[in-house]
């Protein structure tokens, strides 16, 4: 369903690369390109759908205004540009609405989509045009990469600040451009989760799913059930403090999520995964009596009292005060590894809980599992198998879809950004085996789950689960590189893909985390450029 196709043939693409290897060559292998000459268009990560390069340059100077239309939306995107551009630049970079020439974002109809855009460049100025404000958001992204990796830093450089010439028309593939933070296992401060969310919009990630809750901690407050967070939350993986967000904590999250065009997807995991909720209230479990919390590693040990009417009173307190602070359409409830509750149980369990999102106005997603239950209508299974995973579960995953449940593609020994690079990554666990960048980008989405038709395919997420991940620099070294990786599988056309190609775009990318602070895995795989 790709409505524009690149407009440089293929080939011509591959010796563009080459020349551009060539001519980097000279210095070091992928570095920037020389003073005075602009970064080529087709460079960026994700690969945009099409490309026409031609034409002079723009060159932004302190002259250089950014240039809006009369929309609050446009101006606070116009904003957002310029607080990226003028720590480096030095520049004023005045957004306005008055003038000519410049940095233009306009919004306008064509058929760009609720995302797309196109970019305009040429020596008069660079305009950035889109139907809707997201899509002005991933264009100046788009632009981010065209200019020098010290524009991302927070210090005046020398520049110049050149974009090079030509067009950029740009959609994505699919609507679900995911990435999950386990904020359950240990828990990340507003301000940790605001550093992730700035480092997916750079790669046009426009979901964040956040795992509220499992058997080491419960991380949202319920004002009806004021124990989950406050002891349900009291602890982590380690026996470390844990703690919680409060609701303007979270709304604080959401906001700053949706400034930068991601919708948060809360997760409450149930009926399994749920010690920290069964050790807050004697009254969920069968037996009456409380767990005490759990901080070790262990999965598929807790479950929901299922027979008992007060865990659907639960259910629905939890999920009625998580829907009213969520503003996006979704709301997982996790169903995985549900090994400690029956299959009768599993089944009757998602037959009463799922209504209930509904009836809350959301939309269910859940792990695959769900699809051993009967998905509701409309809601969609998070796929997180392997090569490995069972021809029946394929198959009943499959099945679904075929039946009309979206599939979000999740294949843990692919894009779980939790499984570590190589034996010798210190972070990481390695039960879906080892996950090096190329492995990490080189499938295909459309064509992956044998039986599942591609209209099914929502798009991607790339999980990071937190058992060994205590800090932000943990996150980045286990999502970078690989998360450029999923963010292309989500965003760029299938007739981009090409590891040869993609690695050198990669490795141009290199510098811009190091000037961002973000120490990433210098995979061998990638032809960095020397530092
Ligand atoms: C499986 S994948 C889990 C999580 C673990 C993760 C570790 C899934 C839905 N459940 O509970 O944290 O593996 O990689």
């Amino acid at each position: 369903m790709r409505r524009h196709h690149r407009t440089t043939p293929r080939t011509t693409r591959i010796l563009g690369s080459l020349l551009l290897v060539m001519a980097a060559g000279a210095f070091t292998l992928g570095a920037a390109p020389a003073s005075g000459e602009a970064i080529p268009l087709a460079q960026v990560v994700p690969a945009p759908a099409s490309v026409a390069a031609g034409g002079s340059p723009y060159r932004i100077t302190d002259a250089t205004r950014i240039r809006v239309d009369d929309s609050r939306e446009a101006r606070r995107v116009g904003e957002y540009l310029a607080g990226v551009l003028r720590p480096s630049t030095g520049y004023p970079l005045t957004v306005t609405s008055q003038g000519r020439g410049g940095i233009r974002l306009r919004l306008a109809q064509g058929p760009f989509g609720a995302e797309g855009y196109r970019l305009d460049s040429g020596r008069s100025g660079v305009t950035i045009t889109a139907a809707r404000p997201a899509g002005l958001f991933h264009g100046v992204q788009t632009l981010r990469q065209l200019l020098p990796a010290a524009v991302e830093k927070d210090s005046v450089q020398p520049g110049p600040w050149l974009v090079a010439g030509g067009t950029i028309t740009d959609t994505p593939r699919y609507g679900w451009r995911g990435a999950m933070l386990d904020v359950s296992r240990h828990f990340f401060t507003v301000d940790q989760v605001k550093r992730y969310i700035d480092q997916l919009a750079l790669y046009k990630i426009n979901k964040l799913h956040l795992h509220l809750s499992d058997d080491q901690g419960w991380r949202i407050a319920i004002d009806s059930w004021p124990r989950l967070a406050a002891y349900g939350g009291s602890t982590q993986v380690g026996g470390g403090p844990g703690g919680h967000y409060t609701k303007a904590d979270y709304q604080e999250i959401v906001r700053y999520a949706a400034s930068r065009y991601l919708e948060v997807v809360p997760e409450i995991d149930m009926p399994g995964h749920t010690n920290a909720a069964l050790a807050s209230y004697a009254e969920l479990n069968c037996d009456g009596v409380a767990p005490p919390l759990y901080t070790g590693t262990d999965v598929g040990f807790s479950s929901l009292c299922v027979g008992k009417e007060i865990t659907y009173d639960f259910v629905d307190d939890v999920i009625r005060e998580l829907a009213a602070l969520t503003p996006g359409e979704y709301l997982h409830i996790g169903g995985d590894e549900a090994h400690s509750t029956s299959h009768e149980d599993y089944v009757k369990f998602m037959d009463r809980v799922q209504p209930i999102v509904a009836e809350y106005g959301k939309t269910v997603v859940g792990w695959h599992q769900l699809t051993g239950a009967t998905p509701a209508k409309g809601a969609l299974a998070q796929y997180w198998g392997l090569d490995g995973t069972s021809d029946e579960e394929k198959a009943q995953v499959a099945k679904a879809a075929q039946n009309g449940t979206g599939l979000i593609l999740s294949p843990a020994d692919r894009i779980y950004l939790d499984m570590k690079y190589t034996a010798d990554t210190p972070l990481g666990l390695d039960w879906a085996g080892l996950v090096e960048v190329k492995r990490s980008y080189d499938w295909d989405p459309g064509n992956y789950l044998a039986g599942a038709p591609s209209s099914a395919i929502r798009g991607v997420e790339a999980p990071l689960w937190t058992e060994t991940i205590t800090k932000s620099a943990d996150i980045e070294y286990m999502a970078f590189p690989r998360l450029a990786g999923v963010a292309e599988l989500g965003w760029s056309p299938a007739s981009t893909h090409d590891w040869e190609d993609y690695k050198v775009r990669l490795a141009a990318q290199g510098p811009r985390w190091d000037a961002l602070g973000i120490g990433y895995y210098q995979s061998p795989q990638v032809p960095w450029p020397a530092r």
